[in-house]
């Protein structure tokens, strides 16, 4: 079957949308690190929104800092890919046309450096997931001992990580008179803006303090909260767009009519004029706090029970009464550690959540929600919890999603299927419990992963009753009956 490039683009059925703005005439104004599905439903988007606007100067060049799979799919198509919106009922495919280039980061270190130190170039966003930052997920510090960290502290030659090309190109751009470029981070992690730079800063420092201190003055790292669900593409998913637009489309992104973008009002240099799902605020962290913790907390309980019951994707987990009803009391508990952002509806913002979650042809896979857990927790469950225990409330939903997370980790399900555990701490994480022979002190190896459960936090003895009640009952009961306590009489 005929590849999407710029040759099939006329032969697309009428109702698929496209680029109508020269893409010959583009100037690349952003580089993107971390090019997987995610960047490619949401924030390239808002750049196509801005070149169809008819300012050009935001195509992008985007990066992968690992695997070349991206880059094949997309070169073999003029870097044109669909973003395939599914509501449930119908079916809109939009084809992108911003991304101008693809660089494999550890094939080309200095074509990527170079596209980020362009004189062209004024916004570096990332989506290199929370583990891609190289931070210890409790207090937010580098992490010295990670060996990307480790090459990139000996020499920047070669930049390994993402704050190690950052610092990299920042300082060619200094040494060449140019303002540094705004850093944008996309990724679910606290405070994002505010880590990033302090990585970025303290990478910078080691190397050269008059660096870092130009950094410090010059630079911007707004915070940002993004949402918009993008389940990992099936082949499944590019047969059945292939029928529908007649050529195949090997670098598709599937995702739900629903895309936000709160960027913090603070940028060293140009910016588009956004357009509809884009909001400049002076504050983020109101709106990042109340997505963390409904959305993603909810994902996160949701992706973990129901991977331990063996159902295979939200929708069909949320089929499950008692599993709204858990999913309403962890909401019932996390919102009252919020102060929401005025414009911010929580009622009603809950409830589209829950339309979100049911979309029944996103086909979201528990399993792939459930990767990554020990960079995810803090800020999802392990905060609000330490919120509430410190107003002296309950926590017994978003316990639970806790106990089913240190369940996760036996690598077994309840019918006793294995998994494995995808983490970035899988070994100490497995090397804490390999002793531990009750849930009472499965619970202890885990509250002393400092790494992840804050010390103060897991020293408090209504966190480990908590969670050693729940854990007891998911081995004995397995997820079905637990959750069934959630059940109205
Ligand atoms: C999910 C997120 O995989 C996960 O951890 O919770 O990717 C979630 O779908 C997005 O944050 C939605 O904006």
């Amino acid at each position: 079957m005929i590849r999407l490039a710029a040759a099939s683009l006329a032969g697309l059925p009428a109702p698929v949308k496209r680029p109508s703005y020269d893409r010959a005439a583009v100037r690349c104004g952003v580089v993107h690190l971390g090019i997987g599905a995610f960047h490619r439903a949401h924030q390239a988007l808002f750049f196509e929104d801005a070149l169809e606007a008819g300012d050009l100067r935001w195509g992008i060049v985007a990066a992968s800092l690992r695997s070349s799979a991206v880059r094949d799919q997309m070169a073999a198509q003029d870097g044109l890919y669909t973003i395939l919106v599914r509501d449930g009922v119908t079916e809109q495919a939009r084809v992108i046309g911003a991304v101008q280039r693809v660089i494999v980061a550890p094939e080309e270190p200095e074509a990527l450096v170079a596209a980020m130190a362009s004189p062209d170039t004024h916004i570096v966003t990332l989506t290199v997931t929370e583990k891609g930052y190289k931070l210890d997920p409790a207090t937010g510090a580098l992490i010295d001992g990670d060996p990307q960290i480790a090459a990139d502290l000996l020499s920047l030659d070669r930049p390994q990580s993402a704050p190690g090309f950052i610092v990299a190109a920042l300082a060619r751009r200094r040494d060449a008179g140019l303002p540094p470029f705004t850093a944008i981070s996309c990724d679910n992690l606290p405070h994002n803006g505010a880590r990033l730079r302090e990585a970025v800063i303290a990478l910078a420092g080691r190397h050269d303090a008059t660096l870092a201190e130009w950094i410090a003055a010059e630079g911007a790292f707004p915070q940002t909260m993004v949402d918009r669900i993008v389940p990992a593409t099936t082949a499944e998913d590019i047969a059945s767009l292939a029928a529908v637009i007649g050529v195949e489309d090997r670098a598709m992104v599937k995702t739900e009519p629903f895309a936000q973008w709160v960027i913090e009002d603070r940028f060293c240099g140009p910016r588009p004029a956004f357009g509809p799902g884009v909001q400049i605020a002076a504050a983020v962290a109101p709106w990042e706090d109340a997505k963390l913790r409904l959305l993603n907390g909810a994902h996160s309980g949701i992706a973990y029970l129901g991977g331990l019951a063996g159902i295979g994707h939200v929708h069909e987990v949320l089929a499950l009464p008692e599993a709204r009803l858990f999913v309403e009391a962890l909401w019932d508990e996390a919102e009252t550690t919020l102060s929401p952002p005025p414009g911010l509806d929580v009622a009603a913002y809950r409830r589209a959540l829950m339309a979100r979650f049911d979309n029944p042809t996103l086909r979201h896979r528990t399993r792939q929600i459930a990767m990554d857990g020990s960079q995810k927790l803090p800020q999802r469950l392990l905060a609000p919890i330490a919120d509430r225990l410190a107003a002296g409330q309950g926590i017994a939903a978003l316990a639970l999603a806790v106990a089913a997370w240190i369940r996760w980790q036996a690598g077994r399900d309840d019918a006793g299927h294995s998994h494995a555990i995808d983490d970035p701490l899988a070994e100490p994480i497995a090397a804490a419990l390999r002793h531990a022979d009750t849930p009472e002190t499965r619970v202890q190896a885990i509250l002393c992963l400092s790494a992840i459960v804050p010390p103060a936090l897991a020293a408090d003895p209504r966190l480990a009753d908590a969670l050693t009640g729940w854990l007891t009952l998911l081995e004995t009961q397995g997820v079905r009956a637990t959750l069934s306590r959630f059940a109205r009489d």
